[in-house]
């Protein structure tokens, strides 16, 4: 397997976003899975996968993303990655069902963090509960860290055979109340996760372009889309997720990494 490959997720929709952000943002199963392949074609191997209920609110339903997961699978290959962070204010009951589905991966945030002026809310208990899920489900946790202590607990998690190794992690910076969008913070935290890790960078906002570079640079991996920014630059909205997506896959060949496809993801990431 050739470990030079960068695996691009395109992180569609979020549970944050509105038309109002960008009026090209998906919000229909039939729209999600459009949007999950295009981004596939332009050089994604993995779709972090939120849905919306047909008022457009974000959901956890199961039954949404199950059928989105079968719109998409019904058009291209793509690691599916569901959120159990849904959107702020959610019960962990109501985040886990999409784990039940027995996707390759699901999010699995190792703590809590303010979220502008909300709480993204993830008590140990809840941790847990969505750990065991997984392990119940075989599903591969990607583990979100918005702040440094949550590498920290995922460590203890390692330690108490809740989550297996390798691990991999997803690195989110520039979130208002988390770590900020800097190289120092991401050099740190890449140092402090457990040996053999792998890891996939995102920048919130204006960040999300130059933390792509550096995660590229630095052989790690990245995450663009809407959930993240909506721009493609400053004052321009971005046309599609593919938009974002295919520039860090010409970045990337740029700097010698070709785009991993969906198969190679799965090998490097031990799915
Ligand atoms: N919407 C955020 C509160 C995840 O997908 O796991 C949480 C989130 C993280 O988007
Ligand atoms: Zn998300």
């Amino acid at each position: 397997m050739d470990n030079s490959k960068v695996i691009i997720t395109a992180a569609l929709v979020g549970a944050e976003v509105t038309r109002q952000d960008n009026p090209h943002l998906p919000l229909t199963p039939e729209e999600i899975a459009l949007a999950a392949c295009n981004a596939v074609r332009a050089g994604a191997s993995i779709i972090h996968l939120h849905v919306r209920d047909s008022a457009g609110e974000p959901t956890q339903d199961r039954e949404v993303f199950r059928r989105t997961i079968a719109l998409i699978k019904a058009k291209c290959d793509a690691v599916i990655q569901v959120s159990t962070g849904g959107a702020v204010g959610m019960s962990a009951l109501e985040r886990v069902q999409p784990v039940t589905l027995r996707p390759e991966m699901a999010t699995l945030t190792t703590g809590s963090v303010n979220f502008g002026n909300s709480l993204f809310r993830n008590t140990q208990p809840e941790i847990e509960l969505f750990a065991k899920n997984m392990q119940q489900y075989g599903v591969k946790p990607e583990i979100e860290v918005f702040d440094a202590g949550m590498v920290d607990n995922a460590k203890r998690l390692l330690e108490r055979g809740l989550i297996r190794p390798p691990l991999h992690f997803n690195l989110v910076l520039g979130v208002n109340g988390g770590m900020a969008a800097t190289p120092r913070n991401l050099l740190f935290l890449i140092e402090s996760l457990p040996a053999g890790s792998t890891w996939t960078v995102a920048g919130m906002g204006r960040h999300e372009l130059n933390l792509a570079v550096l995660g590229i640079i630095m052989g790690g991996h990245v995450r663009v889309g809407f959930e993240d920014n909506v721009y493609y630059r400053k004052g321009i909205l971005a046309k599609s997720n593919a938009q974002l997506v295919e520039r860090v896959t010409g970045l990337a060949r740029e700097l010698g990494r070709e785009p991993a496809s969906p198969y190679e993801a799965r090998s490097l990431l031990g799915l």
